[in-house]
């Protein structure tokens, strides 16, 4: 593992650990599936993109950080309402049992709309650290990639299309919103709160957005079940169009390659973000 991202990653779960001990008491009743799903061992790539890209446009760490834990908040609650049966209906998530099957659906459904709401709060709560104009830019940004015309459009278009096959063009728009708004987020954000624009590494997250979302298809088929923390083989169960079903193995192995010698030649000369790229090409998990 990369130094950089092990050491931001790891400030990350601190971070995460810290705010759900301490956002609720432990008898309220969101304390248990608040700090079951926030301290869950995801990856943290959203995180840590936030991290590096405030960093490299000087945007303080402390001010970075916030938006960061933000960005993973949304990204955790997400991924309790996919995972929920009128959902993707998974068991399991990051190797443990998913919300709704630890706590029930009404609980799964509650703490993710509770997540993203708090979000916005702990965000609103830092506000007094930032210009008021970036700030607001910020959020601006974070909350447009989450919503009706990022994730949660490719969310749709992605139930919608359960129905029939789609065309690549299809897939490539659904999955722009759907992966792509959070993994491009991290730029934006640091572009806000530096009140920068940085059109190469913009083009980095789209790009690294589509390889993610390949490699995500790659691992349905043919990743390992223990080492992926979720359930494999159900886009094809479930008759879904993927990146696999469109192109077959060996084109999308081709395409996931082109995506990150794209994302590479974005990175320039930054060694972390090459090194990231190939990270996403590679992972197991
Ligand atoms: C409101 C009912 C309801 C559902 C909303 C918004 C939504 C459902 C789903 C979001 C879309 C989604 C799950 C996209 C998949 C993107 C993806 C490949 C996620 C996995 O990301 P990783 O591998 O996960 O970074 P970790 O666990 O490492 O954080």
């Amino acid at each position: 593992m990369n130094k950089e991202f092990s050491e931001k990653k790891k400030q990350i779960d601190q971070a995460l650990i810290q705010l759900s001990k301490e956002a609720f008491a432990q008898t309220h009743p969101f304390f248990e599936p608040f700090q079951y799903t926030l301290t869950a061992p995801g990856k943290r790539i959203r995180g840590v993109l936030t991290l590096v890209f405030c960093e490299r446009l000087k945007v303080p760490v402390k001010q970075a950080m916030p938006f960061a834990l933000a960005l993973e908040m949304i990204h955790s609650y997400s991924l309790v309402h996919d995972d929920m049966p009128e959902m993707d209906n998974d068991d399991f998530r990051r190797g443990m049992p998913t919300c709704h099957k630890k706590f029930g659906a009404g609980t799964a459904l509650l703490v993710g709309d509770g997540i993203l709401n708090f979000s916005m709060e702990y965000l609103l709560q830092q506000r007094n650290q930032y210009d008021p104009q970036s700030f607001l830019n910020a959020l601006d940004v974070i909350y447009r990639a989450a919503g009706m015309c990022g994730m949660l459009l490719g969310q749709m278009l992605d139930k919608n299309g359960e129905q029939h096959q789609l065309s690549y063009d299809e897939l490539l728009e659904l999955h722009r919103c759907k992966t792509g708004a959070l993994l491009e987020a991290p730029i934006l954000i640091a572009g806000a709160l530096s009140g920068s624009h940085q059109p190469n590494f913009e083009e980095y997250c789209r790009h690294i957005g589509l390889a993610f979302q390949i490699k995500d298809d790659l691992l349905d088929v043919e990743g390992d079940q223990a080492l992926l923390g979720k359930s494999i083989g159900k886009d094809f169960a479930e008759n879904k169009s993927t990146f696999i079903t469109i192109l077959g193995i060996e084109s999308a192995k081709a395409a996931l390659q082109q995506e990150l010698a794209a994302a590479k030649i974005a990175a320039g000369e930054d060694d972390f973000l090459c090194w990231l790229a190939d990270y996403i090409g590679e992972r197991q998990k």
